[in-house]
């Protein structure tokens, strides 16, 4: 038994090492705004086998799984110490959600996960389950993870156990791995999904992005990306939303949409990504789209390219929640590189990579939306006549 214990153990460890060591490389050809890599960054099978197996003969004679990892999505991401970090939202066979820090020294491959998951303290009113976190550097020295906090709706009736209430959760820290739980935000919205924090003070306050909805999974009347101040994280609370960014009729973000990661601040405004929902015959599908908003007045929307930016693509496609790409994490590099960290269909983690220069192109000269298929059409035919004239 013991030899076969070994055996099957280094046959584990190698799968895991081949797996993290494996380099990921440009797909080409690329839409010239992005690069897609090859490889996901990071998936279930990257956690340690020390997390998911007990390596003990004695208690685990056949070496079977005791905790099973079923995705590793939507991660946060930050530039620490000089790695490309990533707090991933690592979710149990239980479907239980918590947040693992992985860092690579490239930002592109080479992901593992640190030893020990994130212990995030609860609040008086323990979590369900959490999820999503978003990592800010503020100004003020703290690092901050904004997250959604699941709770059992208490008014449900026994009958059902999917009613959910979502909140935004708060926690800092200076060195990611001793966290400070803060109260949850109050705001004037039933539920909360997808609270961001802005990286600089706002007139002396903490801006924040919100996405006020009225249940559990449907915006409903709430929705939009909306943006409100909070003298304090200790204790925040934002009294009036403005939606910065609507849900609209035929559009990529027609049921719901959410902001992505902090925004990336740029000599001509800050560089919005996003995540727009819209509803199909075959359910919701999830898309990518990016916009930009004025340097001074952060609620103004200055650009905003039409459609998507990213949307699921082959093996993309699948996963637990199929047709979904999720992002909630970029970095901005020295050089001007930006890394967009991407989930698809709430199963893995991917990363995309463009420049800040490539990206303000982009948000500035697509075409925006004409909202009709005319104006659509009308676009075509201005590109089209301008590149007919070229050749002659
Ligand atoms: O399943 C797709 C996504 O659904 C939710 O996003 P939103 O609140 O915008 O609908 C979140 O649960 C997210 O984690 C998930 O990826």
């Amino acid at each position: 038994m013991t030899e076969q214990f070994n055996l099957r153990l280094s046959q584990l460890e190698q799968d895991w090492l081949q797996l993290v060591i494996k380099e990921n490389y440009k797909v080409e050809p690329s839409n010239g705004i992005y690069h897609r890599y090859q490889n996901p960054v990071i998936t279930a099978a990257h956690a340690p086998v020390f997390w998911r197996y007990d390596l003990d003969p004695k208690t685990n004679p056949y070496l079977m799984e005791r905790f099973g990892i079923n995705a590793a999505f939507n991660a946060g991401a930050i530039k620490w110490d000089g790695k490309y970090i990533l707090a991933v939202r690592t979710e149990g066979l239980d479907r239980k959600s918590f947040f693992a820090i992985a860092e690579s020294p490239n930002g592109i491959d080479n992901f593992r996960f640190w030893d020990y998951p994130i212990n995030l303290p609860e609040t008086a009113a323990p979590d369900t389950n959490v999820y999503d976190m978003r990592l800010t550097q503020h100004e003020d020295g703290w690092i901050y993870g904004l997250f959604c906090t699941e709770r059992r709706d208490p008014e449900a009736p026994i009958h059902d156990q999917s009613m959910a209430v979502a909140a935004c959760g708060i926690a800092r820290t200076k060195d990611l791995v001793t966290w400070e739980r803060l109260p949850d935000l109050k705001t004037s919205s039933a539920q909360q999904r997808n609270v961001v924090l802005h990286p600089e003070f706002v007139d002396g306050k903490y801006g924040l992005y919100t996405r006020p909805q009225d249940s559990f999974i449907n915006a409903g009347t709430g929705g939009g990306i909306g943006f409100g101040l909070t003298a304090s994280m200790e204790n925040a609370e934002v009294g009036e939303e403005k939606i910065i960014d609507t849900k609209q009729y035929h559009t990529v973000y027609e049921a719901k949409n959410g902001q992505g990661p902090a925004p990336i601040k740029t000599t001509e405004g800050w560089l919005h990504l996003a995540h727009g929902v819209r509803n199909t015959a075959a359910g919701l599908r999830y898309v990518l789209y990016m916009f930009m908003t004025d340097l001074h007045d952060l609620t103004k929307v200055i650009y905003k390219p039409a459609g998507y930016f990213l949307a699921p693509e082959g093996e993309e496609r699948v996963g637990d929640v199929s047709n979904v790409v999720f992002s909630n994490g970029w970095i901005l590099d020295n050089d001007g590189t930006v890394f967009i960290y991407y989930a698809s269909s709430d199963t893995r983690m991917h990363v995309a990579t463009s420049t800040v220069d490539k990206l303000l192109d982009y948000v500035k000269y697509t075409p925006a939306d004409g909202l009709r298929s005319a104006a659509s059409v009308k676009t075509l035919y201005r590109i089209i006549d301008k590149n007919k004239s070229l050749n002659k």
